[in-house]
Parts: structure tokens; sequence; C-alpha cells
């Protein structure tokens, strides 16, 4: 029998909704903070394929999801590119910034990045053995856009404003950055694919800062260019892109790029995104993570109203972002057996 997960994503209605969750490996859970101090810290984590396999399994074992998600970050590909990468205690990533056209092309060759991606290989290769038969191996890549604002800033931001400054200023460099990540990017998840992955993911999460002609031309192209390109090399490999806060945005989104399902974010209901995204094929989503810090009723409501707005159509529960370090693993639970009708 088919796995739920890849017969949603194939556009069947289910009478229950397939489930995991972005980040469902993360500090929520004690056991990933003792994998990730046995490791030491969290680039050394993600580079580890043993450790990095031990934290994917960690919340299937617990809860029983229908998707595991690899354990890595998207900003690995960068790194493999050439910058440094560090992430600040309590801060976040750090990375050598890429904004001159003389950096881009110093930028290392696409085909270099397995040098030091091949950790990662290796995890995807140890969980495609090692999870239950029922479960769906995803494997995952930023997209070209949210990849670069971490590029050209050297750290996240709030409103991505050293991004669009380069973009508006030198679009020569901008574009060839982001063809260059673009490029990356293909050779990136086929070497995920050709190592076990059934499903790829695309994390846009800035994408909502894009507007108007730039959402086209940095969120939607790229995004289209690189399922293009899975697809042409791997025919029947199912695609799920998050073009997180794109609003309106969302609106044919699926048709534009050649993506099998839209991940939404929750600052849109689900009713909406049922009228106006699901119409075309299989969403993702969309509980607030919020829910999963404050539980209760507001949580079984919200819940199953995500599960009623998308009951005609092809979906994958989901949040609308990733859980937070502050989550109560017993509200997972609770979100679970509510989805399960538990
Ligand atoms: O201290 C820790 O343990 C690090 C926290 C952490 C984790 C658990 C980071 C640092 N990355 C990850 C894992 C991760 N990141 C996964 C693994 C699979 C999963 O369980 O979902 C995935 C898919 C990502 C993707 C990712 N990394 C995104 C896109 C999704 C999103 O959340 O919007 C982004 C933007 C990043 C960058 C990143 N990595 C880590 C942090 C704290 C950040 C955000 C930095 C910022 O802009 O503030």
């Amino acid at each position: 029998m088919t796995k739920t997960i890849l017969r949603a994503l194939a556009g069947e209605t289910l009478p229950t909704p397939p489930i995991w969750m972005m980040r469902q490996a993360g500090r929520y859970l004690p056991e990933y903070r003792a994998t990730r101090a046995q490791a030491g810290d969290f680039l050394s984590l993600c580079y580890n394929p043993e450790l990095a396999a031990e934290v994917t399994l960690q919340p299937i074992r617990r809860y029983g999801f229908d998707a595991a998600i690899l354990f890595a970050d998207i900003l690995l590909l960068p790194q493999a590119l050439g910058p440094k990468l560090w992430f600040e205690t309590g801060e976040g990533p750090r990375m050598e910034t890429t904004v001159t056209m003389d950096q881009v092309r110093a930028l290392k060759p696409v085909e270099a990045i397995h040098d030091t991606l091949s950790p990662v290989y290796e995890t995807v290769r140890i969980l495609s053995r090692e999870l239950p038969a029922e479960t769906t191996l995803i494997g995952f890549a930023g997209a070209p856009w949210t990849v670069a604002t971490y590029m050209i800033a050297g750290r996240g931001s709030k409103d991505q404003g050293a991004a669009h400054a380069l973009k508006n200023t030198d679009r020569a460099t901008f574009s060839a950055l982001i063809d260059r990540i673009t490029d990356a990017t293909v050779e990136y998840l086929s070497e995920q694919v050709k190592a076990g992955a059934e499903v790829v993911k695309l994390f846009d999460s800035w994408a909502g800062s894009l507007k108007g002609a730039d959402f086209e031309d940095f969120a939607v192209a790229p995004t289209a260019k690189i399922i293009a390109a899975m697809k042409a090399r791997f025919p029947d490999l199912p695609i799920i892109a998050f073009p997180r806060e794109a609003g309106s945005g969302y609106i044919g989104f699926a048709r534009k790029t050649g993506a099998d399902c839209v991940a939404l974010d929750n600052s849109i209901t689900p009713e909406w995104g049922a009228e106006n995204v699901q119409k075309d094929g299989c969403v993702q989503g969309n509980l607030a993570p919020e829910h999963m810090v404050t539980g209760g009723d507001a949580l079984v409501r919200e819940a199953r109203r995500v599960v009623d707005a998308f009951r005609g159509g092809p979906h994958i529960f989901n949040l609308g972002h990733g859980i937070t370090p502050e989550a109560d693993p017993e509200n997972v639970k609770l979100m679970i057996d509510t989805v399960r009708g538990a």
C-alpha cells in the first residue's frame, strides 16, 4: 500500500490527513537536546550522519508522524559553496558575506558542493534503511531567494534589507548569485534523491518580503527552474514548495512552478487556502505553531478547523511554521490525536 503522504501528494483526498511537523526534530524535545549535546554543537550534529539520523528518527518513535524530514539546515548548501558559516550561541547563524561579482565568481563550482555535503547524503541513506515502512522521507533545501538573503547579509534579518538593496542597486551580481544557488540546489537535491529521499521540499521562508514583479522573478522563477530540472531527472518525484507569507502570491503558485503541493503558513485562514490554493492541488499546513506552546481547547478547536477546511481535497496536516523551543511535547500529542480523531 502506498504511503499516505505520497497518496496526498499524488492528489488523493484522504479521510484523515497524513501529518508531520516543521522542525519536528528540535529543541522542544529533551532527547534532541541530549543528542545535540553529545554532538557538541549544531553544525557538528548536521555533519554527523549517525547522530543526524538519530534526531530525525526521535519524533517518529515518539509520535509516529507520517513523514520524517532529513535533519540538516538550509545554510549547509551556501557553506558548501565556500563562505564560512558558524552559529553564535543564543543569536543564530553568521556567514561570510557574498555581495560583489568577484565574490560570486569566487564561489566554488557547483560540482564541488558534494565534498562538504556527502555526510548529509549518508544521513539520508541511513534513514532510508531505518525508517518504518509507512514513513515517507522528505529531503529539502532553501529556495534561492531565502538562501541569498543569508549569503548577502551574513546573518538572519527581519526585513532582508541587505538582499533587497543588492537586488535594487546591482542586479547583475544579485542575479548571478541567485543563478549559482539555483544550479547548486538542483545538484544538492538530486544527491538527496539518489540517496533515498522520496519527496523534496523547498523552503522560501522570506518569500513574503518579495512584492510584485520581484515575487515573480525571485520566488516563482527560481523555484520553477529547480522543479523543472528535478522533474526532468526524476519524473515521479513529488515536490513541496513553501513560499512563506506569500499572501496573494499563493494563488496559482503550484501552476506557475510545477509544485505538487504548496505549504501554507498561518497568516492566511485555512478556508481562504482551501478556496484559493487547494483548488489547484495538494496543500500542507497551516496550524499556528503557538498552539504547541499554549495547548488546551484552542489547540483542539483550531486543529479541527484546519482539518475541516481542507477536507474537500488533498491535504497534509502541518504547522504554518516550525515548532518553537518553548513548545510542550504533550501538546504535539494532543494535536496528533485531534487530527487522527482519537
Ligand atoms: O540550536 C539548535 O539546535 C539549532 C536550531 C536549528 C534547527 C533544529 C537550526 C538553526 N536549524 C535546524 C534544523 C532545520 N532547519 C531543519 C531540519 C528539519 C526539521 O525538523 O524541520 C530545517 C528544514 C531547517 C530549515 C531552515 N533553516 C530554514 C527554513 C525554514 C524556516 O524555519 O523558516 C531557515 C530559515 C533556516 C536557518 C536557520 N537555521 C537555524 C536557525 C536558528 C535559523 C534561522 C535564523 C534566522 O533567520 O533567525
